[in-house]
């Protein structure tokens, strides 16, 4: 069993269900959910000219192995209507590994730990939020030093609690 860090986002149709929606699937795929951060509202980055996202990150339970897992987000990306749509522009849904246990993987169809994730406030607040001491595996930093040290300035608010604590125990 691995303990991943999945951050979901959303910036078209009713992101909010859709983020409800994607973690559903998750659970019906035996991808166990074990704790939620908030949702943040973040502005875009990367590609400034789309509409504000909702962010949150997961704390999950998985027997699937990297490429299992992503190939099991990619159907749960289609399942919830996502097509294939500019380089990190808008989405209905976009479930992203940002940590894999402390695997490093560096494939071009996958890499982990998230190679943007330190560049990215709307990752690292959520994630700071349930799990500020984890560590990420190449930087030998804690979470919330990461979160110190980012260059991103865009803006992340937080608009709706989450369930830190442990779901379902
Ligand atoms: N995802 C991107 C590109 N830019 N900006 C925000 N605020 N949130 C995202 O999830 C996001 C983004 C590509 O995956
Ligand atoms: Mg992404
Ligand atoms: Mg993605």
């Amino acid at each position: 069993m691995k303990t991943v860090y999945v951050s979901l986002g959303s910036n078209v149709g009713d992101r909010e269900q859709q983020i409800a929606a994607a973690i559903q699937a998750l659970g019906a795929r035996g991808i166990r959910v074990v704790r939620q951060s908030s949702i943040y509202s973040t502005e875009p980055v990367d590609v400034a000219t789309q509409a504000w996202f909702l962010n949150c990150v997961l704390e999950v339970e998985t027997e699937l192995m990297p490429r299992q897992l992503l190939r099991t987000f990619k159907e749960i990306e289609n399942e919830l209507g996502r097509r294939h749509s500019v380089r990190r522009g808008p989405r209905v849904i976009d479930l992203d590994i940002l940590l894999y246990g402390s695997s490093v993987v560096r494939a071009s169809e996958l890499e982990i730990p998230h190679p943007r994730m330190t560049q990215r406030r709307f990752v690292l607040i959520p994630l700071a939020e349930i799990a500020p001491t984890l560590r990420h595996p190449v930087e030998n930093k804690s979470v919330e030093e990461l979160l110190a040290e980012t260059k991103d300035r865009s803006t992340v608010h937080r608009c709706k609690a989450g369930t830190v604590g442990a779901m379902g125990r």
